[in-house]
């Protein structure tokens, strides 16, 4: 009997499961922007105007393949508002027998899933994500009895599974990962080539339109709109990253430009994340740059261990750990997220320049997001709850299952070292060498403590000492332990005196926005 295919915003492929077995002729795909998802967090006005634009064009993609469409607007005067609401109203003007889905990216979607079938009284199907290499089941079984778990594991696995960059069972050029031979600064390079950027089309102007008169008040400018919103112009930013960038990619992975929000890193992440591009073919486009010569093998390990790695081993946490990983606050940080992460009025430099980045393009690159403004707020003890907010709302491809593992495990140390093995945590030293932000700041990224001094430095040592009794067990962080501990009484006060100043100084600022 007919079915109605309900596709969510970040299910936009074609080939997703829910379409496997759809037959045009009998069929009713519905899609639905609903304020219920642009709400539960005050998203990106970017990412909004970016989800739906690819969302209308997606339903013109599949109306071109024959299918009978039902797409409802945010302005539908009818519009419920959620997504319940709408598959109900959908359900009902369809007499369909059944719904099929394909497995929400969030926790909180697939709460609302188990309620559908009994709300409309027809079978609701639920489909696995194929898209994902390792499927939820499959990485429970392979977490299964293990206390920590370690990425370079999981990755290893990743590779025998995919076949990528493997002669039979050996890695690749006799190594698994060549994380070793990157990692440099960068200089600016007036020459570089651009990124690949997309003027918005008349669907999109549309979209500008409504998010800029409905969305007024979330945080982001709408500004150069250039994100590719259709398959083919993110297959032309995905042959472009392969052409001019990926030799470069794994050199300055972690390098810092305040010329330069985006280096060599590919901008692919919404695109795959929403389903315009799928990571195996990614992965497999640039394995193939690599065996054409095109580029060197610590660029494309590099690149390939981020999506098949990283990406894959954070989803399987999020299915693991939710709904408590939400919750997870180890150094019982209490401090609310600073109001300067919302307008950016901020005199330390690289969190200045990083958080109007994220305002004017929705992005950051991963170093900015974990040594600038995840370092920060983990060395300030803000609230992970907080600060997990934040990155939800302000970056274009940010679904809670990718953040939340990044933000609560990698970058804050919350879970206590479940997804990771120690803590992020740097001074402006590391800043100082990775960047040119210390260049034009106020501060004396060598100056330790006092007037003057980057509040950085006596942050970091700050955050030890507060959380000794937490991190001194941690066998990574033992040389630092014996740094602090050889330093003077008076040092060591002078160093918490500082930080409580600054921290202080940060707690009596207004907070206007994002509460
Ligand atoms: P590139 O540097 O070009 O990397 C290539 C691809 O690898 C990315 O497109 C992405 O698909 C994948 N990738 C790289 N690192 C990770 C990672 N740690 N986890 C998962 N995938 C990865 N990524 C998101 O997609 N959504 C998020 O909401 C998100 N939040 C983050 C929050 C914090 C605090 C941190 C530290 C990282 C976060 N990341 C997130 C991971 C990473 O920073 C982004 O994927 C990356 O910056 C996207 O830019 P890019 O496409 O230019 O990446
Ligand atoms: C993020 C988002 C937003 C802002 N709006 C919509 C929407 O109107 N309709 C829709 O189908 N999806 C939207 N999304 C993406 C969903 O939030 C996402 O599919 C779920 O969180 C599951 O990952
Ligand atoms: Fe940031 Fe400190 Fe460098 Fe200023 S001196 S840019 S605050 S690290």
């Amino acid at each position: 009997g007919a079915r109605l295919i309900f596709i969510l915003g970040d299910q936009l492929s074609p080939s997703i499961s829910s379409l496997k077995d759809a037959s045009p002729g009998r069929d009713v795909i519905l899609l639905c922007e609903v304020a219920d998802e642009t709400r539960y967090v005050r998203h990106h006005k970017k990412k909004i105007a970016f989800l739906f634009s690819a969302m209308r064009h997606f339903a013109e993609e599949m109306r071109q393949a024959g299918f009978q469409v039902d797409y409802i607007r945010l302005d539908d005067p009818a519009n419920t508002g959620s997504f319940t609401g709408e598959l109900e109203r959908a359900a009902a003007r369809h007499a369909v027998e059944r719904v099929c889905v394909t497995e929400p990216g969030e926790w909180r979607v697939a709460e609302m899933m188990k309620g559908w079938a009994a709300r409309l009284g027809i079978p609701v199907e639920i489909r696995e994500d194929t898209r994902f290499l390792c499927s939820r089941a499959a990485f429970s079984a392979w977490a299964e009895g293990r206390k920590q778990m370690r990425m370079e594991y999981f990755y290893r696995d990743m590779r025998r599974k995919s076949g990528l960059l493997m002669r039979g069972d050996a890695p690749e050029g006799g190594r698994w990962n060549y994380d070793a031979d990157n990692r440099k600064p960068a200089v600016p390079d007036l020459f570089a080539e651009g990124h690949a950027g997309f003027s918005p089309d008349a669907t999109t102007g549309r979209v500008l339109e409504l998010v800029a008169a409905r969305f007024a008040d979330h945080f982001g400018s709408l500004e150069d709109f250039r994100f590719a919103v259709t398959r083919a112009d993110a297959e032309m930013a995905l042959d472009h990253f392969i052409e001019h960038h990926l030799a470069l990619f794994g050199d300055y992975q972690d390098a810092m430009l305040s010329a330069d929000p985006f280096l060599h890193h590919s901008l692919l992440s919404a695109y795959i994340n929403v389903g315009l591009l799928d990571p195996l073919v990614v992965c497999r486009r640039v394995e193939r740059a690599y065996l054409e010569g095109k580029a060197p093998l610590n660029c494309v390990e590099g690149f390939i261990r981020q999506i098949i790695g990283w990406r894959e081993y954070v989803r399987g946490v999020y299915w693991l750990k939710m709904p408590d990983y939400a919750q997870a606050n180890f150094f019982e940080n209490d401090r609310p997220l600073p109001d300067f992460y919302w307008t950016a009025e901020t005199d330390l430099n690289c969190l200045k320049t990083v958080i109007s980045e994220t305002r004017d393009n929705a992005y950051a690159h991963h170093i900015q997001r974990l040594m600038i403004t995840g370092n920060f707020a983990m060395l300030a003890g803000v609230r992970p709850a907080d600060i997990h907010r934040w990155y939800l709302e302000v970056y274009v491809d940010a679904f809670e299952w990718v953040e939340l593992p990044n933000v609560i495990g990698m970058s804050q140390f919350a879970d206590g070292g479940f997804l990771g093995s120690k803590p992020y945590a740097a001074g402006g030293n590391y800043i100082g060498r990775m960047s040119d932000y210390c260049e034009t700041c106020r501060y004396d990224v060598k100056k330790k403590t006092g007037e003057g001094a980057c509040p950085f430095n006596a942050l970091y040592w700050d955050f030890l000492d507060r959380n000794a009794q937490r991190l001194r067990g941690n066998p990574r962080l033992g040389p630092v332990y014996s740094t602090w501990d050889r330093m003077g009484g008076a040092q060591k006060e002078d160093t918490r005196a500082s930080a409580a100043r600054f921290l202080a100084g940060i707690d009596a600022l207004p907070r206007t926005y994002g509460q």
